[in-house]
């Protein structure tokens, strides 16, 4: 069979990720002709399209070769390496993406005083992932009873089917609502792109390179900040050392104030209100924290 040349990338058709993937790709210079609708969407200025399909199935897609990328939760993408058996092509994370953040967790109901792993022995738990469930027991040499359900896992121990689950949390609301607990996190998971751990070594493999050095960039611009202060100059050492890391700041005269400077600093990641307060502190005043819109090094 001829080696296509162009790439194919799958990503979820429709739900938490299909936003932010889409936007990810457009910033990485990646638009499809609108056809959203459908499986398949036409990449219109790079040789890279689009599978639109459900998330459990993205994993499977690159094994089989049908696509050479995926945009899933590492959720989705560990339970399948544990559970496609020896005779499947791994597959690895490529690059964590910093959206769709959530815990695969054990929750327990409120009056279970859950204090260690080894109290879930002899119970049963209820999971959509019965293979990172099973290894964590595992590993920790626990014996229970693994109860899989392709969903409302939730409401498995109020109908007695199960002591006890093992499914996604992000804000704990579902919980609560289910008079559950969150007791112990197995995995913290995001949105990541997947692929074969051995790239394709043609054309393929050479824009998937390109693909992640656009990655990298988009995503190091996503997570900087640029910072802009006034000082003064008897406090410079101590605003200086308080700046969250990135290169050395510039520091710019202020017309008419000899003794004040302003400084400009590239921060690598979100700048808190904790840190600008100890910085306000040290005698910064006039703080500005920005977003970066575009760099180029
Ligand atoms: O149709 P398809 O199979 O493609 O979609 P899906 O329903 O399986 O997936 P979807 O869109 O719900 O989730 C896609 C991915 O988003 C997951 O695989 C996770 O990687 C990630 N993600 C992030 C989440 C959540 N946050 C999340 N909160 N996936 C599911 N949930 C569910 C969770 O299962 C539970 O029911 O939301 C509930 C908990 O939320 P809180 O906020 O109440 O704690
Ligand atoms: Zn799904």
């Amino acid at each position: 069979m001829k080696p296509r040349d162009r790439l194919r990338i799958a990503m979820q058709k429709s739900g938490r990720l299909t936003e932010p993937a889409l936007e990810l790709l457009k910033r990485c210079g990646l638009t499809f002709r609108q056809s959203r609708d459908k499986l398949f969407c036409f990449g219109e200025g790079e040789p890279v399209d689009l599978l639109l399909v459900r998330d459990d199935d993205i994993p499977g897609l690159i094994a089989q070769g049908v696509c050479e990328l995926g945009i899933v939760g590492r959720n989705v993408l560990n339970e399948f390496s544990l559970t496609a058996g020896p005779e499947s092509e791994p597959l690895a994370e490529l690059r964590p993406l910093g959206f769709g953040r959530c815990r695969l967790s054990i929750a327990v109901p409120q009056e279970f005083d859950y204090r260690e792993p080894a109290q879930l022995a002899g119970r049963r738990i209820a999971t959509s992932y019965p293979g990172l469930l099973g290894a964590w027991l595992r590993e920790r040499g626990v014996d229970a009873g693994v109860v899989t359900l392709a969903g409302s896992v939730e409401i498995a121990p109020k109908l007695g089917t199960a002591d006890a689950i093992c499914d996604l949390v992000q804000s704990g609301g579902t919980l609560v609502a289910n008079q559950l607990r969150e007791a112990d996190v197995l995995l913290e998971s995001e949105a990541v792109l997947a692929g074969p751990r051995n790239l394709p070594a043609d054309e393929r493999g050479d824009l998937i390179e390109l693909l992640l050095k656009r990655l990298d960039g988009v995503i190091q611009v996503r997570e900087s900040r640029l910072l802009l202060l006034q000082t003064p100059r008897h406090a410079l050492d101590a605003v200086t050392r308080l700046l969250p890391g990135g290169p050395q700041p510039t520091l710019l005269p202020v017309a008419g104030q000899p003794d004040q400077l302003m400084l400009q600093a590239l921060c690598a990641g979100e700048v808190s209100w904790r840190q600008l307060e100890e910085i306000k502190k040290a005698g910064a005043r006039e703080m500005f924290v920005l977003p970066v819109e575009k760099m180029l090094a």
